[in-house]
Parts: structure tokens; sequence; C-alpha cells
């Protein structure tokens, strides 16, 4: 099935997205040498930038008056990448999803709370649809407001919940400092955690805090959004679904191809995405791919939990940042010296602080703060803390570099 799928869309692409067509003829790879899954390797890479240069919809697959939706996330820099779905891309994606809560052991009859973001993340409105594909009963609190999150999960008896892993863990003390028992106030018996790398003492601090059984998942909005992978009851590394997603691994230095059971960067071949085809997209997520069969009997190829990525992108509180986009917003900013920091902390939740240096002029100007922030609101859509400091303050390396990102989080 995987290879009449790749055959397929590799052909579908050559034929409807010119930024393919280009690629592929460039790398002197011709559509139709593509037979089987051991020519992958042929196909070039997809990346991020591809996107950034291609904006907003330069790799349209479909005429656009066929899109049903569209999605976007961080970029690089000051412009977000637009992600698109035809009618048929989100039926698959809502099945996909619904599989995803089903692997879990959610079904009809669940409370599903669904605590992550509704809007142009896609983590919302993806468990919405699968949510509705398994027939359980949704409950679209989206993020934040966590004393109201409290009341609803407990009154309405939520007996899923879908956040990133930060926040439920937050939720645990939360609970407690509002007077709830966490393990005996709510009902909740599954929670499916992801958007953002966590680890299994979160784990452990979830499942004991709630009594749940916590399954990690995994997605990216270039893959549809959430539900690329997910953990099944053995919680032993992620399923991807296989009739969907080719998934390999190479060395992200070189772009070697590596063997399963060796660490790599993550790449993606989507096997039916109508509106967006991506082939082989490189995922910049570190992992290691397992073939074996899983002992729950899903022939569903494994990743396990993500390590870390292959660049800087930062995640902080399950928001993609990358220190790219910081610096093209202080840039174009005039009054503003040209060193700055990224610090990044956690203190019950992740909080994001810029610090720039500037001249005597701006260090007056009291309104200067607040503007930075609404500029960095407005591409990140996170609020940071902004802090302005004299020049040459922001203390430099031997080579006169400044250090741009001080990341303070447990590892845990
Ligand atoms: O985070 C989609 C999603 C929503 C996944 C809800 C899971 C749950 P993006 O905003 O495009 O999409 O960010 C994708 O987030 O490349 C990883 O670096 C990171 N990420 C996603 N899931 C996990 C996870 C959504 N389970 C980027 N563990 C990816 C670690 C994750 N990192």
């Amino acid at each position: 099935m995987q290879e009449i799928k790749l055959r397929k869309i590799v052909g579908y692409a050559y034929r409807n997205v010119p930024f393919y067509r280009k690629r592929f003829d460039d790398a002197g790879t011709k559509p139709e040498s593509i037979k089987s899954l051991d020519d992958l390797s042929k196909i070039p890479f997809t990346v991020k930038t591809d996107l950034r240069d291609n904006y907003p919809l330069g790799i349209l697959a479909v005429p656009p008056n066929r899109l049903y939706c569209l999605h976007a996330s961080s970029g690089t820099t000051g412009k977000p990448i637009v992600v698109a779905y035809t009618r048929g891309d989100l039926e698959r994606w809502s099945k996909l999803m619904g599989r995803t809560l089903d692997i879990t052991g959610a079904k009809k009859g669940d409370i599903v709370q669904n605590m992550y973001g509704y809007g142009l993340f896609t983590g919302g409105l993806g468990f919405h649809y699968g949510a509705r594909a398994i027939g359980a009963t949704i409950l679209p609190t989206s993020v934040g407001n966590t004393k109201r999150q409290l009341m609803l999960m407990k009154d309405l008896r939520s007996t899923v919940v879908t956040s990133t892993p930060s926040y439920m863990v937050y939720l645990v003390e939360a609970s407690r400092a509002e007077g709830y028992d966490p393990r005996t106030d709510f009902a909740l018996r599954i929670g499916i955690f992801g958007a953002e790398p966590w680890s299994e003492e979160s784990r452990k601090r979830i499942q004991d805090g709630f009594g749940l059984r916590a399954h990690d998942v995994y997605g990216m909005s270039e893959l549809y959004g959430p539900g690329v992978g997910i953990e099944c009851e053995r919680q032993n590394g992620l399923h991807i679904w296989g009739d969907e997603f080719l998934v390999e691994t190479i060395n992200p230095d070189t772009g070697e191809v590596l063997e399963p059971g060796k660490e790599g960067e993550l790449v993606f071949t989507m096997l039916s995405r109508e509106a967006m085809p991506f082939l082989r997209y490189r995922s910049r997520d570190l992992s290691i791919v397992y073939e074996e069969e899983c002992a729950c009997g899903r022939c569903h190829s494994r990743i396990a939990r993500i390590k870390g990525r292959s660049d800087d992108m930062l995640i902080v509180g399950g928001v993609n940042v990358f220190p790219s986009q910081i610096e093209h917003v202080l840039m174009n900013i005039p009054g503003l010296g040209d060193q700055y920091q990224i610090i990044v902390s956690h203190k019950e939740l992740d909080r994001l602080a810029v610090k720039v240096e500037a001249p005597p002029e701006s260090l007056r100007d009291p309104n200067m703060p607040k503007r930075i922030q609404e500029d960095l609101f407005a591409v990140l859509s996170i609020r940071a803390d902004v802090e302005l400091v004299e020049l040459g303050t922001i203390p430099r390396s031997e080579v006169g570099k400044a250090r741009r990102v001080i990341d303070l989080r447990p590892k845990d």
C-alpha cells in the first residue's frame, strides 16, 4: 500500500507543484524512477525555509478555491508558514485523529476536555475533529483560564484531557492550590500530551497526580498537525500511522539515511495529502525509528520520544519560537542596539524574556519596552518580558558574540 501511494503522490506532486518539478529536475530525478520504498532516498528533501521562500501558498497542488481550511505556525523570521487543506485532507486528518484518540482507549461516551489552543495552531481543531470522528463528547475549553478548566473538569466529569504536558504538570499543583484533590475530585482516565518535549519524570507526575494514563502525541503543522504519532497502551514509543506517513531518519549534518534503531533527524513523506504534498520533509526533530512489531500487535513502526532538535527552535509553553524571529522583530525597530539575549525560564509555566541593548535616548523612552513587547507578540503570539539595557552590557564571548539564548528550564 505504501509503495502504491508513494508512486502516486510523487507523480501528483511533480505534475501539480512547480516547486517540486523544479526540485526533481534540478536533482536529475525522474518521478517514474521512484518505484519502490528503496527509491525514497532519490527524492530531494523539503525544508521549512522552502515554505518561507514560497510564502504564502507557493507549494499548493490544487487551485485555491478547492481549499477548505488554512492553518499557520512559526516561520523562521517575521512571516509565519501557512499550511492548507482540501476537504479530502480534512477528512483524512479527522480519521487519523479519530484513530489517535482510539488507540489510547478514548471512545463514545468519553468527555474530551480539549485544552489545546483553538485557532491557527493545529492542536485545538485537530483534537476537535478527532473527538467528533469517534463520537466522543467534546469540551473545547482551549488554553488558559486555569480556574475554569478545573471547575469544568470536575463538574462535567471530563474523562479524557488533551494539552501540552507542561500545562498538565502545572495543573497538578494548581488543582491542589485551588483546594481539589486531583486523584479523587476528577474523573480523568486518559491524557494525551504533546506539542513540546517532555520526560518520563513529567509523565509520572501527571499520572500519579491525576490517576490517569498519559500518552505522548507527536505532529506538526506541515504534516496536518497532531496525530502523526501516538503511544499505544504500552507507552513504549509512538506509532507513526504508516498508511499516511513514511518515516526515515537521517544524519542532520550530511543528509545520509540511517538504519532503523539509530538516532537521527526524522524525515516524513505524506502519502495522500492533496493540497500540500510534503515529500521527504525534514522535521528537525531528533529521534529513533523502531521497526519491530510492538507488543500491542500493531505493525505501524514506532519512534522514540523526541530527543531534541537539530536546529535552534525553542518551544515555549507549546509555542514554537525561532531566535531568528526575535532578531527580525528587534532589527525592525529603530533605536535599538544590535545585541540581545533571549532568556527562557520556568516558574510554574514557561516564560520568555528578551533583553536588548539600547542607546540612552531609547532607554529614556517609556514606550519602548511596550512597543517591543507588542511587536514580538504580533509575530510570536506570546507575551515576552522585555528589558532594555545599556550598550555594551550584554556579556560577549571571546570572539565578540553575545550568547543569544539562555534556557534556564530544568531538563525534566
Ligand atoms: O505542535 C502539533 C501538535 C499539536 C502536536 C498538539 C501534538 C499535540 P507545530 O506547532 O507545527 O505543531 O510544532 C511542531 O512541535 O516539530 C516538534 O519539535 C514539537 N513537538 C510536537 N509534538 C511533540 C512531542 C504541533 N510529542 C513541533 N514531543 C515539532 C516533543 C513535539 N516535541
